[in-house]
C-alpha cells in the first residue's frame, strides 16, 4: 500500500436527489479533497453502481460555477451580484423579517417554497425554521406524484410498494408510463432477470423509450388515453370471466358497482379512443389474466395528465381483479413513504405553527391572491422555480412584485439569478443527513467527507444562523434549536419503530452500511387501510372528495386541444439530467444535447419540417425556437421535449405549460397534482 492510499479516507453518502434509486455512495477523500465516488455494494438494490450523473459528482462538487459566498444582487434583474458576508446577509434578512412582523403582527407575509433539490431529512430545516417562527405561509403539495398517490389512497387506503427486487420473480411486467431505463436505472437488472426467465415485458407509452427497446411487447398509446385502454381491458376481463373470483369475493369492496358500469362502454369506442386494435387489447387482457405474478409499474409520467389519478385507479383495478395484489413478484408499484416516518424534529412538527398554506402547483395565482397580509418575502430552497414551474411568465410577474427573494442553492440557477440574496449551501459530501427512497426500502446515512466548500453552509446551519441573528435582535423570535449539532438532530429524528424495522439499536450503525426494511411484499396480509379494510373498486372516500366512486367515468374531453394548438406536447424526464440538476455541468452537456423537439412524421409532413429544421413551437402562453428531430418512435400528433434546464439557451419549456391541475392529489400532499403533459401547441417552420 502506498502512503497516499493509506491516507485515503472512505465515507458513506447518499444521492439525495428526487430519484427512484437513492443510491448509496462511498467517497474516497485525500487531504480534504474528494478523489473518487463509487456505489456502495452493501446496498444490494443498486448493487454498488451509480448512474452517469452519480459518477459526475466530483465534477459537480468542484465545479467552477459552484456558489462560494453569499451574494447580493445590486437590483433585481441586473444580474450584478456582490459578495457579502454571512453576517451581512443575516442582518438584511432578519431586518426584513422583523419589519414585516411589526407591520402585520404575524410572519404570514413570509412565504416558503421548497421542494426536491435534496430529500434528506435534515433538509427539512427550511420548513423547521419557518415553523419555528410560529406563523408563516408555505407552499405545500408536490409537482411530482400527487394524483397517483391519492389514487392508491382511495383503492388501498395507503400507498405501498413491494421491494423492487421482487420484480425479478414476475411472469409479466408492465411498465406503464414509466421509463426506468432512464429514470430508475437500477431497477432494470430485475426486469432483465424476469425477462431471462421467460417473463413478458410490456411497455405502454406514447414514446418508444429506452425501456420500450428492452421490452418484449410495446403498446404505443395516444397521450392521456390510458384510461380508455384500462377500461377496455377491464371490460374484456370481466365479460370473458377471466377475473380472480377469490380475491374479488374475499378482499375487495364494490366489485358489483364497478363491474355493472362496464356495460356502459363499447369496446370499439374505447379502442378507437386509445388508438389500439381490439385484437391487441384482447391479447393483453388475456396475458394479464393468465400470467401471475404480474407487476404493473404505474409511472409518474402516466399521472401528469388531467385525469391522471383516475387513470391510476383504473389500472389498480386491473391488478386487483386479476388477483395480483399481495403476492411476491406481483402488484402495483407506484411509490411509498414507509421508510420516511421520522419524528419531524428538524421540521419542528411539535411546534404549533399557524401556517397559511398555498398550493405549490397553483403557486403563482395563490401567491398573487394572498391578502391580509399579502406576500412580501419569499424563501426558496431545493427548488429551481424558474425552470421547473408551469406558466413561467406569470410566475416571473408574481415574483417581481415581492420585496425580497432569498434563494438557497449550490449554483446560479435562473431562480437564483432572479433573487435579491443567494445563500450558498453544502452538498452531500459536506454534511450529515439521513435519506430514504420512495421506491426501494433502504435507509442510509450521509456523513461529511470534507469541510464545507468555501463559505457554504448546510441547510440546517443556515436555519440555525438565521435563528440566532433574529433572536439576537429580538429574543424568542425563532424557536429553532441553535445549540444542537447535525448529529443531535439525527438522533432526535429516529424512533423505536424505525430501529425495530431496520433491526438496529442506534442510527450510528448506519455508518457501517445502509439497512433495509424487512417488508418485501406490499399488502401481503391483504388487510387494506381503506374504510372497508378491502381493496375498494368503489370508494366512498373518493365520493367525499367529489370524485367518481369508481375508476369508470370517462366522459372526458381535453378542452385545450383545439384547431389552433392541435399537438400534444409531452415533456418527460431526461436521461442525463435530474429535473434541472446536472445539466449545467460541462461533463453532462457533452451527453445532453439540446434543446430540441422530437416530432412525429405526420406533423413534419403537415408542416414541411425536416430533421434539424429550425421551428417555432407556440401556444397562447408563449413560444420558443428549437431544432427538430423527426421520429416515428413517438405517437402521431405528439411533440416531445425533455424537461429541465438548458443553460446555454433561452428555451424554458415551462413557458408553454399552462399548469393544469390534476383530478387528485389533495389527500396525500395537501394540494392537487400538476398535469404537465396536458399541454397543447402548434409548430411553424422558420
Ligand atoms: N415541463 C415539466 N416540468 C416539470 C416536470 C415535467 O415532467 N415536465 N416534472 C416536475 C417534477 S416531477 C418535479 S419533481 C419538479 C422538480 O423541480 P425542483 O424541485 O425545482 O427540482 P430540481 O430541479 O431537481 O432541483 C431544484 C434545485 O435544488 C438545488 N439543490 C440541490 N441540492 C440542494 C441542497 O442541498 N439544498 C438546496 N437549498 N438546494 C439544492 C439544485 O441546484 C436545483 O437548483 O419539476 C417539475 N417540472
Ligand atoms: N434520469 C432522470 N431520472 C429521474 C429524473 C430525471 O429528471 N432524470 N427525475 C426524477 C423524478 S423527479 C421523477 S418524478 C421520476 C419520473 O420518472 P418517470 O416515472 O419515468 O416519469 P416521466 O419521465 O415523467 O414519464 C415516464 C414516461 O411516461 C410517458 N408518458 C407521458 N404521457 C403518457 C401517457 O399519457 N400515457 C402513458 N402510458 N405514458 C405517458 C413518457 O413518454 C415517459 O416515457 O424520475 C426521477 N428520476
Ligand atoms: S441520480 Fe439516481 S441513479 Fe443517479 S446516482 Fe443519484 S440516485 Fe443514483
Ligand atoms: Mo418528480
Amino acid at each position: 500500500m502506498t502512503r497516499k492510499q493509506e491516507k485515503i479516507k472512505k465515507t458513506r453518502h447518499v444521492c439525495p436527489r428526487n430519484c427512484y434509486d437513492t443510491c448509496s455512495i462511498i467517497a474516497h477523500t485525500h487531504d480534504n479533497v474528494v478523489k473518487k465516488v463509487e456505489g456502495d455494494p452493501l446496498q444490494t438494490y443498486t448493487a454498488g453502481k451509480l448512474c452517469t450523473k452519480g459518477y459526475s459528482y466530483i465534477n459537480r462538487l468542484y465545479h467552477p460555477d459552484r456558489l462560494k459566498t453569499p451574494l447580493k444582487q445590486t437590483h433585481r434583474g441586473s444580474g450584478v451580484f456582490e459578495k457579502i458576508s454571512w453576517d451581512e446577509a443575516m442582518d438584511i434578512i432578519s431586518d426584513k423579517i422583523l419589519s414585516l412582523y411589526d407591520r402585520y403582527k404575524s410572519h404570514k407575509s413570509l412565504v416558503l417554497n421548497k421542494y426536491s433539490g435534496n430529500f434528506g431529512v435534515l433538509h427539512n430545516a427550511a420548513e423547521g425554521f419557518f415553523n419555528s417562527l410560529g406563523s408563516s405561509s408555505q407552499a405545500i403539495g408536490s409537482p411530482c406524484w400527487s394524483a397517483g398517490l391519492d389514487a392508491n389512497v382511495y383503492d388501498f387506503g395507503n400507498y405501498l410498494t413491494s421491494s423492487p427486487e421482487q420484480m425479478a420473480k414476475a411472469k409479466l411486467i408492465i411498465l406503464w408510463g414509466v421509463n426506468p431505463a432512464w429514470t430508475a436505472i437500477h431497477s432494470m437488472p430485475y426486469i432483465y432477470q424476469a425477462r431471462s426467465q421467460g417473463a413478458e415485458i410490456i411497455v405502454i407509452d406514447p414514446v418508444f423509450t429506452a425501456s420500450a427497446k428492452k421490452s418484449t411487447i410495446y403498446f404505443q398509446v395516444k397521450p392521456g388515453s390510458d384510461l380508455y385502454l384500462a377500461t377496455a381491458l377491464a371490460k374484456i376481463i370481466y365479460e370473458k370471466n377471466l377475473y380472480n373470483h377469490n380475491f374479488i369475493d374475499k378482499h375487495s369492496h364494490g366489485w358489483q358497482d364497478y363491474a355493472s358500469l362496464l356495460a356502459n362502454y363499447q369496446l370499439e369506442d374505447l379502442a378507437e379512443k386509445c388508438g389500439q386494435k381490439i385484437e391487441n387489447i384482447e391479447k393483453l387482457a388475456s396475458l394479464m389474466a393468465n400470467s401471475s405474478p404480474m407487476t404493473v409499474w404505474t409511472g409518474f409520467g402516466l399521472q401528469r395528465h388531467r385525469y391522471g389519478g383516475q387513470t391510476i385507479r383504473a389500472i389498480n383495478a386491473l391488478v386487483a381483479m386479476t388477483g395480483n395484489i399481495g403476492i411476491a413478484g406481483g402488484g402495483v408499484q407506484y411509490a411509498h413513504q414507509e421508510t420516511w416516518k421520522f419524528n419531524g424534529f428538524t421540521e419542528m412538527l411539535g411546534q404549533k405553527a399557524d401556517i397559511r398554506s398555498i398550493s405549490i402547483n397553483n403557486f403563482t395565482e395563490e401567491l398573487n391572491a394572498l391578502n391580509d397580509p399579502p406576500a412580501h418575502f419569499l424563501w426558496i430552497s431545493c427548488r429551481n422555480l424558474l425552470t421547473q414551474s408551469p406558466a413561467r411568465k406569470e410566475l416571473y410577474q408574481a415574483l417581481g412584485k415581492l420585496d425580497m427573494i432569498v434563494t438557497v442553492d449550490q449554483f446560479m440557477t435562473p431562480t437564483a439569478k432572479f433573487s435579491d440574496l443567494i445563500l450558498p449551501t453544502t452538498t452531500q459530501f459536506e454534511e450529515w443527513d439521513i435519506v430514504s427512497s420512495y421506491w426501494h426500502h433502504w435507509i442510509a446515512i450521509n456523513q461529511p467527507a470534507i469541510t464545507p466548500y468555501h463559505e457554504s453552509k448546510s441547510e440546517l446551519a443556515i436555519a440555525q444562523t438565521l435563528a440566532k441573528a433574529l433572536n439576537k435582535k429580538r429574543p424568542n423570535t425563532s424557536s429553532f434549536p441553535t445549540d444542537l449539532s447535525e448529529r443531535d438532530f439525527i438522533e432526535k429524528e429516529f424512533n423505536p419503530d424505525i430501529y425495530h424495522k431496520l433491526e438496529i439499536s442506534s442510527w450510528r450503525e448506519l455508518l457501517e452500511g445502509p439497512r433495509q426494511y424487512k417488508n418485501p411484499v406490499a399488502w401481503d396480509r391483504l388487510d387494506f387501510d381503506t374504510p372497508s379494510g378491502k381493496f375498494e373498486f368503489y370508494s366512498t372516500e373518493a365520493l367525499k372528495d367529489e370524485l367518481p366512486a369508481t375508476a369508470l367515468e370517462l366522459n372526458y374531453d381535453y378542452v385545450d386541444k383545439n384547431i389552433s394548438y392541435p399537438y400534444w406536447l409531452i415533456t418527460p424526464h431526461s436521461q442525463f439530467g435530474l429535473n434541472s440538476q446536472f445539466q449545467n455541468l460541462d461533463l453532462i452537456q457533452k451527453l445532453n444535447e439540446g434543446p430540441f423537439v422530437i416530432i412525429h412524421s405526420n406533423i413534419a409532413r403537415e408542416k414541411s419540417l425536416y430533421d434539424s429544421s429550425l421551428a417555432k413551437i407556440h401556444n397562447r402562453l408563449g413560444s420558443f425556437t428549437a431544432k427538430t428531430i423527426i421520429s416515428d418512435d413517438i405517437a402521431p400528433d405528439t411533440i416531445v421535449f425533455y424537461q429541465g434546464w438548458y443553460p446555454n439557451s433561452d428555451v424554458y419549456i415551462n413557458d408553454l405549460v399552462p399548469g393544469t391541475i390534476t383530478d387528485m392529489g389533495k389527500r396525500a400532499t395537501g394540494s392537487q397534482g400538476m398535469a404537465f403533459y396536458n399541454t397543447f401547441v402548434n409548430i411553424t417552420r422558420l
